[in-house]
């Protein structure tokens, strides 16, 4: 007999090898019914697996996360199992269950496509149906190796294990795989699940190692969360940036030209020119000072900043010509050093606060990039303040309430602020181990006396400096980094920046890192995914469409009054195609056109424009006088119309 405690204490004796789905069935009938798995002291534990000694155990239930987890890695080995029938030769990698389901790593001659996921599944209801248990066994790392002799994945997988680590395989059927588990005992557990796409991957995200074809699914305990689940699947698709540019045409990315390169096209530029106008106005109230400063730099330049050592791997390699090296540049701080420094500053001069729309290059992996979202070139709407020690906490607090001022204008959703410090990885970090403390405690202490909720992230600083980070998420649930606000003790320091105190003594600047409303690039696949395309007018590519109902008798009116829209800065485009009206009408609705003008008899006679507001049904006919009033109000006061 052993003895089997539970996590409320309470104990029970039970025969040697009993199992945690026979121990759930002692306790009651139901919880049986809903045991998935159970953690025996602290090890996940299949529901069939014998336990050998005194424990401790908690049953896994359906409700918990964990049994997610073992429910979808559980159909990876199902579905393992069915491709492996299907396309004989194949090899598999990893299959971890991850957020929202499970994929599988496999090597095969077969070009894996969308259109086989129905026969694999097919073949995966096949399996449920023998109702094939899965069976763990241990073996000692040379017997592991012989069972997968010829199968190269596995083996680096076993040989990498350290010693003394327990190597454990499952059986189901004919299918053998090595895995540490748990899994659901028997395939007759797995009941809804849907098989989504196809990817590449590479071996071990090695991009010099082999390419396999990776298949992600989703996997759950009821046909109610599998169909929960695709249905948010299906919207996350439709608000995809990346999806949405196919009607909107904001940007392109050419494989000729390279990849995360991106290209504005017309209505996308359009949108970026107004966003800088409206961003250096901005500052110009806050009281910063534009420069420009050039995209490439010496290497000694970023070798002198600290982004040679600490930040290379994220750089293009440099450029060598004649006796010099250059880099493009990561980002801008070394060159607002240089502005810096090339005066003698006094404590009367700080604040300083240099902004530049900076366009800059970083080395992203390819499989990072991500529409305008992850890009390799990309322009930031940077600032470094400099600033002297008293004049930190409130600098800081002027940016972040800029940030969040530009957030609200641009009717953003903010998903939380999180405060990143560093952690103690090697080579990620500068080693200065007072300015760090230092710079983290300014800011916890700022964001704790303001009251901003904030969540901390260790591990997440930038390299000279802890940063509070504000984050957005994505339509494919992605969180990323909107705005920023970092502190830098460090490249005052490598740039000796100085300035003359009160006291007639030199002291030492402190820098702030600001970016305001992220990179363009960035910021363009959040606002389009946040509006669907339906910018508010203030931003839209195209805020009046002119469609005379008959081209002959109403172009007249139609083009002095397209004209009189340019010339009020409004931008405003004229149909003239011999195209029938209502076809005409649709295009300008499906485009998000915000007002779509329709000219005819009546306007022409009395000077009026009939206008409908997209997303509106009724038309609206007013002098020509109050429109041109309306919509310039409606720019000015940035208003939002949530009618996507
Ligand atoms: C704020 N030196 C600071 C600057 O002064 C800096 O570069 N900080 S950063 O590294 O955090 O980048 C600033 C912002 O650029 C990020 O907050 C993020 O919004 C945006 N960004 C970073 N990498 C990418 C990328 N690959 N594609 C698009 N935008 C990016
Ligand atoms: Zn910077």
């Amino acid at each position: 007999m052993i003895e089997i405690t539970f996590k409320d204490g309470n104990k029970k004796r039970f025969e040697k090898g009993i199992t945690p789905e026979a121990i759930a069935e002692s306790i009651s009938k139901s919880l049986k019914k809903v045991c998935v798995a159970a953690y025996v002291n602290g090890e996940l534990y299949d529901r069939n697996r014998p336990i050998e000694s005194d424990a401790t155990v908690e049953i896994i239930t359906k409700d918990d996360e964990a049994a997610f987890e073992v429910l979808n890695h559980s159909t990876a080995h199902l579905m393992a199992q069915a491709v492996k029938r299907l396309f004989s030769d194949a090899q598999f990698g990893v299959g971890p269950a991850i957020k929202d389901g499970f994929y599988y790593d496999i090597a095969t001659s077969h070009k894996i496509t969308e259109s086989d996921l129905p026969k694999i599944e097919q073949e995966m209801r096949r399996i449920i149906k023998e109702q094939t248990d899965m069976e763990r066994e241990e073996l000692s790392k040379e017997d592991a190796l012989e069972r997968f002799k010829g199968d190269p994945y596995k083996v680096e997988l076993i040989n990498d294990l350290s010693e003394g680590e327990t190597i454990s395989v499952y059986t189901q059927g004919e299918f053998v795989d090595l895995c540490r588990g748990g899994h659901v005992g028997n395939t007759r557990y797995i009941q809804h699940f849907k098989l989504l796409s196809v990817a590449g991957a590479y071996w071990r995200g090695d991009s010099d190692r082999d390419m396999l074809q990776r298949i992600y699914g989703t996997s759950w305990f009821t046909k109610e969360d599998l169909n929960k689940h695709l249905e948010i699947l299906k919207e996350r698709k439709e608000r995809d940036h990346r999806r949405l540019n196919k009607q909107l045409k904001i940007f392109d990315i050419y494989e000729e030209s390279g990849k995360g390169l991106a290209f504005w096209l017309p209505n996308g530029y359009t949108i970026r020119r107004t966003l800088e106008d409206y961003v250096y106005k901005l500052e110009r109230k806050a009281g910063y000072k534009h420069v420009s400063t050039p995209i490439l730099g010496s290497k000694t330049l970023y070798q002198l900043s600290g982004h040679w050592d600490l930040y290379r791997d994220n750089m293009f390699p440099p450029m060598k010509q004649d006796d010099e090296e250059f880099v493009l540049r990561p980002m801008s701080c070394p060159h607002h050093m240089l502005i810096y420094r090339s005066e003698l500053r006094s404590y009367r001069d700080l604040p300083i606060r240099y902004a530049e729309i900076v366009t800059q290059h970083r080395y992203e992996a390819s499989g990072s990039l991500t529409g305008l979202e992850r890009v390799r070139a990309m322009t930031l709407t940077d600032s470094h303040i400099f600033v002297r020690k008293d004049q930190i906490k409130e600098e800081v607090l002027a940016a972040y309430n800029l940030i969040l001022k530009a957030i609200e204008d641009l009717g953003l959703e903010i998903d939380y602020v999180e405060l990143a410090l560093r952690d103690d990885e090697k080579g990620k970090f500068h080693s200065n181990d007072k300015l760090w403390d230092e710079a983290e405690a300014v800011l916890k202490a700022l964001l704790d006396e303001e009251n901003i909720t904030y969540k901390t992230m260790t591990g997440e600083a930038a390299f000279y400096g802890p940063k509070i980070d504000i984050q957005v998420r994505t339509a494919m649930d992605h969180v990323i980094t909107m705005s920023t606000v970092q502190l830098d003790f460090l490249m005052p320091e490598r740039f000796d920046l100085t300035y003359i105190g009160a006291d007639g003594e030199k002291h030492r600047p402190v820098v702030i890192h600001r970016g305001l409303i992220s990179t363009w690039e960035r910021l363009m696949s959040i606002l389009m995914e946040q509006y669907k395309g339906a910018f508010p007018l203030w931003l839209a590519p195209e805020q009046i469409k002119v469609i005379p109902v008959n081209n002959e008798a109403h172009q007249g009116y139609s083009e002095t009054l397209n004209e009189r829209f340019i010339d009020e800065d409004l931008r405003s485009t004229l149909d003239l195609r011999e195209e029938k009206l209502g076809y005409k009408i649709r295009e300008a609705q499906t485009q998000k056109i915000p007002y779509q003008l329709v000219i005819g008899d009546q306007e022409v006679e009395n000077q009026t424009v009939t206008y409908r507001r997209y997303g509106e049904k009724e038309q609206v006919t007013i002098d020509l006088e109050s429109f041109i009033a309306m919509i310039r109000k409606e720019i000015r006061e940035k208003t939002l119309r949530f009618s996507a």
